[in-house]
């Protein structure tokens, strides 16, 4: 193959996965900048079975609702430990059941669970953070893709250990305890999901979707995802929340299309 189209399709393909992620805010708004220009950059393409690129024009939204009365939030002391308290001026409260003013739940991993076998994606080069601020983990509920690099940073004058309970792929439970401490690990299987937590504040938890392609996101404060970027297909769609566990809906898109599904999760 000649070196400029691959190079250009190399180009292409970091650009498509960084819309599938969705994971954080700048992928979000470049979605959204490039969603115009997108069809017809991916037609020129070069067709490459044996590494299939999130290439595709289909894509699967929708929303996450609640329903019911949520759990009050249980509060998160931080007396014992002076440099997380010092933090905080306004109460924390456990991220685990968060219901947005609009009725949707907040927190919710959402990702293609079925319909993409026999395709294979490459990591994305750019890396997924987890960071340790004011003794809560940011983000608490993300995804990353199998062989991506996972930048582990404390932002915190403390002790923290990063305990992370994976299953499919190696374990690791490490120590940070300075200030501006980074850690890059990454994960060899899918695993949904794999719980981290820190021993020394034990209010913190983090959960991480382990995933072999890009197609997956998390609900925030609109409780909406969006899966772009995907080939035309049938696919089952998994939504997972850490207190109301899983959820699949099955959905037919073509080219071009966008499907929709929405998840409902009630209140126990
Ligand atoms: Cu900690």
């Amino acid at each position: 193959m000649a070196s400029a189209p691959r190079a250009q399709f190399v180009t292409l393909a970091a650009l498509v996965v960084a819309i599938g992620c969705g994971g954080g805010k700048p992928q979000e708004a470049s979605a959204k900048s490039n969603t115009a220009a997108r069809p017809l950059q991916l037609a020129q393409a070069p067709e490459d079975p044996a590494t299939a690129q999130p290439s595709g024009s289909a894509a699967i939204t929708g929303r996450v609702a609640f329903s019911g009365a949520p759990p009050a939030a249980e509060r998160v002391k931080m007396d014992a430990d002076p440099q997380c308290a010092l933090q905080h001026t306004d109460a924390v409260h456990k991220p685990e059941v968060v219901v947005n003013a609009n009725g949707t739940l907040k927190h919710v991993f959402v990702y293609v669970q079925q319909g993409l076998e026999g395709k294979s994606f490459a990591a994305p080069a750019s890396a997924a953070t987890l960071n340790q601020h004011g003794c809560m983990y940011e983000p608490h509920v993300f995804g990353v893709q199998v062989g991506q690099e996972l930048s582990i940073v404390n932002s915190d004058a403390t002790l923290h250990n990063v305990n992370c309970k994976a299953t499919k792929s190696k374990p690791f439970n490490l120590a940070q305890p300075t200030k501006g401490m980074k850690t890059s690990k990454q994960f060899a299987a899918p695993e949904i999901m794999v719980k981290c937590v820190c021993n020394v504040h034990p209010w913190m938890a983090a959960y991480i979707g382990v995933v072999a392609h890009p197609y997956f996101a998390v609900t925030g404060d609109e409780g909406t995802f969006s899966l772009a970027g995907l080939p035309a297909g049938t696919y089952t769609v998994a939504a997972w929340h850490e207190k109301y566990g899983e959820q699949t809906q099955t959905v037919t898109v073509g080219d071009g299309e966008t499907g929709s599904v929405a998840f409902e999760f009630k209140a126990q």
